[in-house]
Order: structure tokens, then sequence, then C-alpha cells
């Protein structure tokens, strides 16, 4: 197909935008690509081991990748960054759910976006290549080795928030990103380069883990991504740090706090997304904790197919509800939770021994909900076999007779 002859970059670009837009990419910028304006930053990030165990952020070519797109896609020149509405519905400002109830973030609660935005990236490259100008490049959402943050920065989209959220004037963060690096000059928007912030500080104090640390001496706004609900909850494979498991309360995948406190989030901005496939699935959000807790593979997969949940698997989902039932503190949990210390996955059953010891220590004078736990996990740990495990069976008992980190109420 013969591509159209442009006399200026300005009309081509344009013709791209419209293009993005129609593919539902409500906001839409383009910035001149060249090395990382934060690349130190980022390399100091790793460095002070921010990052955890996000092995794709630390590994050896991930920092260089990142500093020189060029090492992306050979001779890239321009960075096409859209965003998309995924707000699902409800208050954006603050969530009402009850303890018993699962919190999924917001961006978790419908379709996986990975799913839905990649490929219409892919088709927009294409239409370009086809209908305006020849060109390589290459699509990214969230997996690539891109900041994407830094590039929406750059091409004028919003600035970068203390919450570290790229944040857009009159519309606010709850925004999916993505971005296609290509190798030709296009006309560019200029960068946005205020801080809207100002002297708020919102989400460094409603953090329930502290992992904002405010905005270090180079100007970047920073946090360390091991305290943090969303990298405790999805991103960490194994155990959950048990001095962060109380703070992390009923959110069982990723956290929004930092969001909802934002001025910027303001309910008279944030419009719901206009993206059905964003909205809530049953089963999740809002779902009783003592129900998930009881899902096997079998209805985790048809329940989480197509959705960002899958990421955890079956056994990191419900690590994390485990966690949420002990901070409930209700004895109703505990007979879902003796059903989980028989669970093959030892990570479950060493998180539902948590839950029994802190609900049991809560108890105060012996009850039902304490012997039965008590039963169980002596039960469990005359059987266990795995180290961890037995750990924490130890450490749940230590709690019930009063000898744990801490006391009943
Ligand atoms: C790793 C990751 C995480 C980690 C770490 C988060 C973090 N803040 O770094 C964890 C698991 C914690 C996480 C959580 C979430 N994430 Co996330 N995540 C990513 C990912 C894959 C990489 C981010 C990264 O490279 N971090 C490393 C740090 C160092 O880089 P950076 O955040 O870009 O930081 C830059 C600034 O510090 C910067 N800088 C900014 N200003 C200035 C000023 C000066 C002067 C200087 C020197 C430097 C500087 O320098 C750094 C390098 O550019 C991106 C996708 C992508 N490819 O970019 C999605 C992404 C950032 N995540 C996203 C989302 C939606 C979330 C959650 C909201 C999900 C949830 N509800 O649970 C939370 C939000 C938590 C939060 N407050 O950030 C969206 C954010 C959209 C937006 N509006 O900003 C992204 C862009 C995915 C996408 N394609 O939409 N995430
Ligand atoms: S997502 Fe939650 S835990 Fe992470 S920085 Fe924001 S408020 Fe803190
Ligand atoms: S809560 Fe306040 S400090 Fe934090 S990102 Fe929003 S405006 Fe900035």
């Amino acid at each position: 197909m013969a591509t159209a002859t442009f006399t200026g970059l300005e009309p081509l670009t344009e013709r791209i935008r419209d293009r993005a837009r129609e593919l539902g990419f409500e906001h839409v910028g383009v910035a001149p690509l060249g090395p990382s304006e934060h690349a130190e930053a980022y390399c100091r990030w790793v460095d002070a081991g921010f990052a955890g165990e996000m092995r794709y952020l630390t590994r050896e070519d991930a920092a260089r990748k990142r500093a020189d797109p060029d090492l992306v896609v050979p001779g890239a020149r321009s960075a096409i960054v859209v965003a998309k509405n995924y707000f699902p519905g409800g208050n954006p400002a603050g969530d009402e759910t009850p303890a018993d109830r699962a919190i999924f973030a917001r961006y978790a609660r419908g379709h996986d976006y990975h799913e839905l935005l990649k490929p219409r990236l892919i088709e927009l490259q294409d239409w370009i290549a086809a209908e305006l100008v020849p060109l390589g490049g290459r699509a990214y959402v969230d997996t690539g080795p891109v900041l994407e943050r830094e590039l929406a920065v750059r091409a004028g989209l919003g600035w970068f928030g203390k919450n570290t959220m790229l944040i857009r004037p009159t519309v606010g963060s709850y925004l999916f990103l993505g971005a296609i690096l290509v190798d030709v000059e296009l006309s560019y928007d200029e960068p946005f380069t205020e801080d809207r912030c100002g002297t708020c500080e919102n989400c460094l104090t409603h953090c329930p883990t502290a992992a904002l640390l405010g905005i270090a001496d180079d100007g970047a706004p920073v946090m360390d991504a091991r305290r943090c609900i969303s990298y405790l909850t999805i991103e960490l494979k194994g155990p959950i740090p048990r001095e962060l498991r109380p703070l992390i309360g009923n959110r069982v995948y990723g956290c929004d706090i930092c969001q909802e406190v934002c001025p910027h989030n303001n309910p008279k901005f944030v419009q719901l997304a206009s993206e059905s496939a964003f909205r809530p699935r049953p089963g999740a959000h809002g779902a009783e904790l003592i129900e998930i807790m009881g899902i096997d593979q079998v209805e985790f997969s048809r329940r989480f197919k197509g959705s960002p949940v899958k990421r955890t698997k079956r056994r990191g989902l419900l690590r994390n509800v485990a966690v949420a039932l002990g901070n409930w503190g209700s004895s109703d949990a505990v007979p879902a939770l003796v059903a989980a210390l028989q669970d093959h996955e030892p990570l479950i059953r060493e998180h539902a021994a948590w839950a029994l010891g802190q609900i049991a220590s809560r108890q105060g004078c012996p009850s039902d909900g304490v012997s039965a736990s008590v039963a169980a996990i002596e039960g469990q740990l005359a059987a266990e076999e795995n180290e961890s495990v037995r750990e924490e069976l130890s450490l749940a008992l230590d709690e019930i007779s009063g000898n744990g980190t801490s006391q009943p109420a």
C-alpha cells in the first residue's frame, strides 16, 4: 500500500494522534527520544535495593536499555505515548469496603489491560507504516525496558507526583500508559515542566507502609517498592515479611491509597472508563474473603481468566487473602483458615498459620475458636515437612500463648 506524502511533520503527527484516539487512547503525546534524563536516578534507585526481587528491573542490561532507547529500537527518534482511563466506577477518593471483604486495586477489577492495549498499539504502528510513513518501531505496555512515566512527562501528558504516579491535570492518575518507540522524526509536544503537587504531602502521610520516601536531593520522587502493598501482594513471590502483614489490611491485590488521597483524583475530575472491559467482574473486588480462601485451581482459572489477577497465581492470591483474614481478626474466619492449613501450597499453609495465630491471640480468654486453632496448628505441626511452614506454625502457637510479637488485646 502506498504511503501518503506529507509536506511537514505537524500534519503527519496530527493524523497519528487522531488514529490513536480512534483506537481508544484518550490522551496522546509525542516526545523526542534520546538518552534518559533520569538514568542516574534509576541506577541509584536500583543500587539502594528499592526494586526488591523485581529482577526485570535489576538485571545487568535493565538500566542500560532504559537509559538508551537505541538499544531497544535501533535508530529510535520519537516516542508516541498514550494514556488510557481505567477508572472502573465507585469513589475515586476512598474505599469503604468492610474488613471481611476483599479490596482489589482498581486497575485489576476488570480485564487485563496488557491484553487490550498492546494489540491496539501494534495496530496503530502498522497503520502508520501502511498509511503514512514507512517506519520501524516497537510498542510497549508496561512490560518493556521503557520508563513509561518519564516518557509521558516528556510528551506533556502530566507530571510525576510524589506518589510516583503520572498525574494529568483535571484527569487524575487512574490511567494506563503505553508507548511506541519509532525510528522516524515527528513533531513534538512540550514536556510537562510544572510540579502540581506543591506543598501537598497526602500520599506520603497516608501510605500505610511508609513506602513513599519523598523527594530525593536530585529532585526524583522515590518509593521503596519493597514496602509497597502493590509489590508485596503482586510482585513478591515468597512470604510477605511478617512486620508488614498487619499493615496490608484487606488489600488482597495491589493498592490505591496514594491515589485515593491525591486531590487530583477528585470525584469532580475522574470520569468512568469508556472501556466496558475495565468494569469490575464478579467474584473479585468486594467478595467475601472467606469465600475466596476456599477456591480451588479450577475456580481460580475460571474466575480470573483474562484478568491481571492471574499474575499472582492461586497461591499468591490466597497468601494475600490469608493475611487479610488475619487482619480482619474474626473467629468466623477460623474454619476457612484451618482448611487452608492442609492446602498443597506451602505458601498458603504458612500464611494461614500466621492468620490463625493473629485471630486466636486477639480472642483473649480461651474460646472455641482458639481451641480449634490450637488443635489444628498442633496437628499440622506434627505432620508438616516444610521448614518455613513449621516455623510459622510454631510462631503462631507462641502468639496464642502470649509469647509472640503482638499481645492479645
Ligand atoms: C515496577 C513497577 C511497579 C513497582 C514499582 C513502582 C515504582 N514506583 O517504581 C510496583 C509493583 C510497586 C508498582 C506499583 C504500582 N503500579 Co506499576 N509499574 C512498574 C513498571 C513496570 C516499572 C516502573 C519503574 O521502572 N520503576 C522504577 C522507578 C525508579 O522508575 P520510575 O517509577 O519511572 O521513576 C522515575 C522517577 O523516579 C524519575 N524521576 C521523576 N521525576 C524526576 C525528577 C528528577 C529531577 C529526577 C532526577 C528523576 C525523576 O526517575 C525515575 C526513572 O525515570 C511500570 C511500567 C513501566 N515500564 O514504566 C508500571 C507502572 C508505573 N505501574 C502502574 C500502576 C497502575 C501501578 C499501581 C497503581 C498498581 C496498583 N494499584 O497496585 C501501583 C502504584 C504504586 C505507586 N505509587 O507507584 C502504571 C502507572 C500509571 C500512572 N498513571 O502513573 C505503569 C506505568 C504501568 C502502565 N503501563 O500503565 N509498579
Ligand atoms: S500503592 Fe499503597 S503501599 Fe504502595 S506507595 Fe501507594 S499507598 Fe503506599
Ligand atoms: S497526594 Fe499530594 S503530594 Fe501526593 S501526588 Fe497527589 S498532589 Fe502530589
